[in-house]
This record gives C-alpha cells, sequence and structure tokens, in this order.
C-alpha cells in the first residue's frame, strides 16, 4: 500500500489529534476532520500553525487534530487577546482558532470585536450551534428568534448575527458554512489559511445532544433544507497550475488569496459580489427574512493592512532576535525622548 503525501511530503497521519470525547454525531466532529485535511492539503508545515480556543466543546476541539502544532485553550472568551499576542510574538505562526457561538457571542463578544478591529492575522471559526453545549444546552445569543430546543421554550430574544457583526465591523473574509457541507467548509478553510489578515468563518454546527429537533433553526435537517448556497467553490493551492478546473465550465470567478492561490467561485443564483459588504448583509438579511441560511464566502477584502502590517512586525520571530536588534539606536531612542517631552 502507498501512503499519500502532501506536497511538502508528510502523510495526513501527522495532521491528526487524539480521539474525539465529544458526543457521536455532534458537529464540531466534522469540522475537525476538515481541518485536518484542509492543513494538509495547502502543506503547512504542523508546528507552524498555534492552535486557540476558548472554553466550550468546540473549543476542545483544537485537541482531536494538527497533534503536533502548538496548543492554547484560553479562558472563556479570552482567546482572541492571547491569540493576537501568540502572532505579535511570532509572525512565523498560522494562528488557528476555533472557538463557541458562546466563547464568541456573550463572553468574548469585545475580544471578538477588538481582534476583527485589529485585522489579527488569523482563521477564526465559530462552531455555531445555538446554545451552550458543554453546559447542558441553555440558548446561546445567536439562536434564531423562534427556535425549539429539544426540551424547554421557544427562544424569544433577537439573535445576534456573527457574519453581519463581522461585516459591519470590516472583517476582511467574513465565510459562513455548514458542518455538513465538507467541500464547501474545505475550500472555504483552505482560502481563509491563505488569507493575511483575520478570516472568520461561522459555521453551523448541530448539537445533536440538546439542539437537534426540527422546531431547532440548527438542526441537521433544518439546515439541509434551509441552505441557500452563493457559490459552488474550488481552491487551487499557490503549488498547483491555476489551469485546473473542478468546476463544470460555465462562469466563474477567480480570487487571489495573499499566498497566490486561488479561491473559484461559480456564481450560484443571483450573482453574489463578495467585494461588496452591501451585498453581504443583503444577502444575509434576505435569508433572515425567509428564516434560511446563507452560505459561502459572504465578504472578501484583500486590501486592508493586517496587524502586522500595519504595526511593521518584524518577520523574524522575537524569540529569535538578539538584544542587539531590539535595542534601539541613540538616535532613535532620542527621538522618542522628545516625542514624549513635547
Ligand atoms: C468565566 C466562565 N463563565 C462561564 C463558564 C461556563 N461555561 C463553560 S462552556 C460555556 C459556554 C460554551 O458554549 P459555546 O461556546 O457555544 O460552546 P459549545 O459547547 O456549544 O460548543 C459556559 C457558559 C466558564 N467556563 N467560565
Ligand atoms: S453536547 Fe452538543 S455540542 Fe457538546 S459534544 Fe455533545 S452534541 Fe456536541
Ligand atoms: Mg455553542
Amino acid at each position: 500500500m502507498t501512503i499519500r503525501l502532501n506536497v511538502i511530503d508528510l502523510p495526513k497521519s501527522d495532521y491528526t489529534g487524539g480521539p474525539t470525547s465529544l458526543c457521536a454525531g455532534c458537529g464540531h466532529n466534522q469540522i475537525s476532520n476538515v481541518v485536518i485535511n484542509a492543513a494538509w492539503e495547502n502543506g503547512i508545515k504542523p508546528h507552524q500553525i498555534a492552535k486557540m480556543s476558548g472554553i466550550g466543546c468546540s473549543s476542545k476541539t483544537p485537541a482531536y487534530f494538527l497533534g503536533q502544532a502548538h496548543g492554547f485553550n484560553t479562558v472563556h472568551g479570552r482567546m482572541p487577546s492571547v491569540s493576537t499576542g501568540a502572532r505579535m510574538t511570532n509572525t512565523d505562526l498560522k494562528v488557528l482558532a476555533v472557538s463557541g457561538d458562546g466563547d464568541s457571542a456573550s463572553i468574548g463578544i469585545g475580544q471578538f470585536i477588538h481582534a476583527i478591529r485589529r485585522n489579527v492575522n488569523m482563521v477564526y471559526i465559530i462552531e455555531n450551534n445555538g446554545v451552550y453545549g458543554l453546559t447542558k444546552g441553555q440558548y446561546s445569543a445567536t439562536v434564531e428568534k423562534g427556535s425549539k430546543k429539544k426540551k424547554g421554550l421557544v427562544n424569544e430574544s433577537q439573535p445576534i448575527d456573527m457574519c453581519k457583526l463581522a461585516v459591519n465591523l470590516g472583517a476582511t473574509f467574513v465565510a459562513r458554512s455548514f458542518s455538513g457541507a465538507k467541500k464547501q467548509l474545505t475550500s472555504l478553510l483552505k482560502a481563509a489559511l491563505s488569507h493575511d489578515g483575520i478570516a472568520i468563518i461561522d459555521v453551523i454546527s448541530p448539537c445533536v445532544t440538546f439542539a437537534n429537533n426540527d422546531e431547532s433553526f440548527r438542526s441537521y435537517n433544518y439546515v439541509k433544507d434551509n441552505d441557500t448556497e452563493l457559490h459552488v467553490y474550488d481552491y487551487i493551492p499557490h503549488f498547483s497550475p491555476v489551469e485546473q478546473v473542478d468546476i463544470p465550465a460555465g462562469e466563474y470567478e477567480d480570487i487571489e488569496m495573499h499566498d497566490g492561490s486561488i479561491l473559484r467561485l461559480e456564481t450560484v443564483g443571483k450573482g453574489h459580489d463578495s467585494s461588496s459588504p452591501v451585498a453581504a448583509l443583503t444577502a444575509i438579511h434576505e435569508a433572515e427574512i425567509d428564516s434560511k441560511h446563507v452560505t459561502g464566502l459572504l465578504y472578501y477584502n484583500a486590501g486592508q493592512p493586517s496587524l502586522s502590517q500595519s504595526l511593521n512586525l518584524s518577520d523574524t520571530p522575537l524569540y529569535q532576535l538578539s538584544e542587539e536588534d531590539m535595542r534601539p539606536d541613540e538616535a532613535s531612542l532620542a527621538d522618542i525622548l522628545t516625542n514624549f517631552r513635547s
């Protein structure tokens, strides 16, 4: 038997993690498998990835993929600031963060907002099931009005839509997907890993234990029947010829990512323009009015400087810089002092 290797000659087994302890059928497990495939297919060195998470069933998942990567399981809702620090001290690291709707839309919402504002170089996956799974299924702030859990009352509060929020805040890559849409999610994640800035992927990920009845707007059956995909996808890594076409002949648009890879979009239906925040918000609002979920690359902006660029961070990780590299010379120090005095 021959073992398939990726572009940097590693087998997929180098990208797996420990066995999952989540419920069988949990959407989060499907996302972990997509992370393994996307990192392997993109040929990222596992030790150059920093897996970051907060607290929740979703935030436990980094233990189940990329066993050779660095990892930090922060306190609840604090993953974005720890990720910002990790990335600032080591620009060699690719930050791959996993959070939940409880972790990001409630206790951590301020952190979520500021990570977007700073355009932190990170992939930020929200595994969004509309409940706090880990603490036995209380409604979270993202659950739709009118949604019902297996046991309990109908939710009457307004939801926070994380993609709407992200687009309004100027996030540079905003996508929504479904844990059951493996092909779409893999392409989006591979593109997100090639983006140099914050890439938000809000993934509807059913909690089979507390919210998988048909009255829940985030159950498998509901999402399968009410998911409108904006595009058909193909992702062409920077190391493959761009002519490669998986999408059947027809009209498509190529979006070039920062590392030179291409996200090829064949637009389905309305001809969504991913470069327009107005189109993104319209698509989300229209789906919301019809109690549907719209999935795909909602918004993409390659022109905004990332945190590393705006702070002019060194390409060399901090731990590799000598004291001499880091100490300002006499003239710069005098300039700084003059600024303080004026
Ligand atoms: C400071 C703090 N407050 C509350 C909790 C309790 N708690 C643990 S996980 C969680 C919510 C998790 O929900 P979510 O992020 O949606 O993850 P899921 O389990 O649904 O994947 C809460 C409130 C905690 N661990 N720490
Ligand atoms: S409780 Fe829900 S979110 Fe948590 S592991 Fe089980 S199915 Fe997944
Ligand atoms: Mg949740």
